[in-house]
């Protein structure tokens, strides 16, 4: 089986159909939704990209490390639905799930994290939906992000459309954090008991600290100091 099967197949595993027509139909709208979140990651991605230049032209340093985006697996999305007790179609995917389409921005200093996310609030085209700041807030386990849901159009031949996507701001320490405590989480045949998770949050506060320090470093030095 090709990749484009082996796709065709997890959609068609995860939304089952009693006829076969169903599903072809099926198969074209869900790739015709996705390729919309396709269009919107684009678009957000572009942003950070232009902003990273205006910035590195201001004051010769990048403050974005790396973006990863990615499209909400078939499966999670289900899983997603199912504990919102929700039915499995598009409508509900398109309505209720707001981070089918992700970007995530892993920054150098915890300063360029917010500086990144006014920058983008402030573009006329952005519509800002829900906002969690868990650097201001840490979960419980220790997890650090600003995640930001943003609403972004885009543009197709004869028509606008409005897209939700979620994005994910974090520092290049939160993200290794986040990074390692995802494979640990997830490991199979791996105890994640109370020790591992209190050597996590411990882990989540070194982390902070190295933050700290580095901004400390930041401020030192003078970097960017008159950027507002
Ligand atoms: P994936 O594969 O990363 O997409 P909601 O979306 O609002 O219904 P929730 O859980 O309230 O659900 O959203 P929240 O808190 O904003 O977190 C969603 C995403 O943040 C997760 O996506 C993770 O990417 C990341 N995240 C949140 N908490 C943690 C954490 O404790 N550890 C790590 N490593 N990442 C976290 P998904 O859907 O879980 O998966």
């Amino acid at each position: 089986m090709n990749s484009k099967e082996l796709k065709a197949r997890e959609i068609t595993d995860v939304f089952s159909f009693q006829h076969i027509e169903d599903s072809v139909d099926f198969m074209h709208s869900y790739g015709t939704l996705m390729s919309y979140y396709k269009c919107a990651i684009m678009e957000i991605e572009t942003k950070f990209n232009v902003l990273n230049v205006e910035f590195s032209l201001r004051y010769d340093r990048n403050p974005i490390n790396s973006i990863k985006t990615r499209l909400k697996k078939p499966m999670s999305l289900k899983e997603k639905l199912e504990k919102k007790n929700l039915p499995l179609n598009l409508e509900t995917v398109e309505k209720n799930i707001n981070d089918v389409a992700g970007v995530r921005v892993v920054c150098s200093f915890e300063k360029d994290v917010y500086m990144l996310a006014d920058a983008l609030l402030k573009q006329d085209d952005i519509k800002l939906v829900s906002m969690k700041d868990y650097i201001a807030n840490p979960k419980p386990n220790g997890y650090r992000s600003l995640h930001l849901i943003v609403e972004v159009p885009i543009f197709l031949a004869n028509e606008k459309r409005i897209m939700k996507v979620e994005i994910q701001l974090r520092t290049i320490a939160m993200h290794s954090w986040a990074s390692l405590e995802h494979q640990l989480r997830y490991k199979k045949d791996f105890d994640f008991n109370e020790y591992v998770a209190s050597e996590l949050l411990e882990c989540a506060s070194l982390s902070e600290n190295l933050d700290k320090k580095m901004d400390n470093l930041r401020k030192l030095l003078q970097i960017d100091d008159d950027f507002e």
